[in-house]
């Protein structure tokens, strides 16, 4: 090992912050083995042999959208054969259909709908928690907050609240892509700018709503983005310390206008992970999103920095699967996350949206 390499494995090894340069270096110089060393202790440090995982569904009220995002396999153009909407009938009834099963979030993202102002979202938002109050309401991203409030004619902050009062308790990570502006320009030129999307989870971490963070690599990208990537989100979370999990999201080719860029191979995930443990010295969760790399990979990315499987999904999720991810209807059962955890040598815990553990229940 050179001598760069040993003083910054040193640095991450005494919970020292590294910089930019030091992580482009511990990407270019330094071998997997080390790599997934240094954020496996790291993990431990944090969380010890646990690998959190919830009892969770999602629903996608719709794939219409108004913002054409070039990796998107999930968008229809209004009259698709393909394009869905869920009337608020259909959304309720989904969600009675899981009372009694044990669910403790409820995770919502859509397409930015043209046509609903926020009532729309208030009234899903209070339904839902209405059927399902000991749920949490886990909702929209931060593109689909900007462009609602925004609507409303609201500030961020009025929105949010009257969000979180309607029983939206955390938000989820998705609209991240790449921050990098050029790029952001290239591969979703109309979607909301890295800014607008800092900005509500800004605002929602001050007005002490949780959020979680998320990363789409592996498309146009360079490391040096994904770096900066990851400094702009540590910085965020140095001033107002609410995103509760970073998720590292592998771009998935099928069906979308980015085809071309392929995919990255798992060593590249692994080491995404690793790198994204490290860096974010102050995130504590890093999530394997298992229905995206697929449940084999998400086993091996347990033993590189990730402390996190999400949840049970219960085939509730379609933007992975019209993406070319391997499961096409997915869903995992509690057993089934055991017995990850347990293959990766560490101990599956149940979590409630906001890491606190829940006893174990069959
Ligand atoms: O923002 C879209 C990504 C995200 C593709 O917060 C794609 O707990 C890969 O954010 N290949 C939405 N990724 C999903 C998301 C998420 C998922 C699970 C848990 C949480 C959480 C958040 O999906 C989008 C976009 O970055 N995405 N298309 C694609 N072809």
């Amino acid at each position: 090992m050179n001598e760069r390499l040993e003083s910054i494995a040193r640095k991450v090894r005494a919970a020292e912050r590294i910089a930019p340069a030091e992580a482009l270096a511990l990407w270019e110089e330094a071998p997997l083995w080390l790599l997934g060393r240094l954020a496996w202790e790291r993990k431990l440090s944090v969380s010890g042999d646990r690998v959190f995982y919830n009892r969770n569904f999602h629903i996608e009220p719709t794939n219409l959208c108004l913002f054409n995002c070039r990796f998107c396999s999930y968008r229809r153009p209004k009259g698709s054969p393909e394009a869905w909407e869920m009337t608020p009938d259909e959304i309720v009834a989904m969600a009675r259909s899981y009372r009694g099963r044990g669910i403790t979030e409820v995770h919502i993202v859509g397409g930015v709908h043209p046509d609903h102002g926020l009532d729309y979202y208030l009234d899903m938002i209070r339904s839902v928690k209405g059927v399902l109050p000991e749920a949490t309401v886990k909702a929209f991203t931060a593109i689909e907050l900007a462009y609602m409030i925004r609507r409303a004619g609201l500030s961020l902050d009025e929105g949010l609240r009257q969000l979180r009062e309607a029983g939206m308790e955390a938000i989820p990570g998705g609209g991240a892509e790449i921050f990098d502006e050029e790029l952001r320009a290239r591969i979703c030129p109309e979607k909301g700018t890295a800014a607008e999307w800092l900005a509500v989870h800004d605002a929602a971490h001050r007005l002490g709503i949780p959020t979680n963070a998320t990363i789409l690599y592996g498309h146009v990208e360079t490391v040096a983005h994904r770096i900066d990537h990851l400094d702009r989100l540590r910085r965020q979370q140095d001033l107002t310390g609410g995103f509760d999990a970073f998720i590292p999201l592998k771009f998935r080719s099928a069906g979308n206008a980015l085809s071309d860029a392929g995919e990255v191979s798992v060593t590249e995930d692994l080491r995404m992970l690793a790198l994204s443990r490290i860096y974010l010295d102050n995130i504590p969760h890093i999530k394997a999103y298992w229905v995206m790399y697929g449940k084999a990979t998400a086993e091996l990315a347990l033993a590189f920095g990730a402390d996190d499987l999400d949840g049970t999904i219960d085939d509730t999720t379609r933007i992975y699967s019209m993406a070319g991810a391997e499961d096409r209807r997915p869903r995992m059962s509690v057993d089934e996350i055991r017995s990850i955890a347990r293959a990766a040598g560490l101990r599956a815990v149940e979590r409630d949206t906001f890491y606190h553990e829940i006893p174990t229940r069959p």
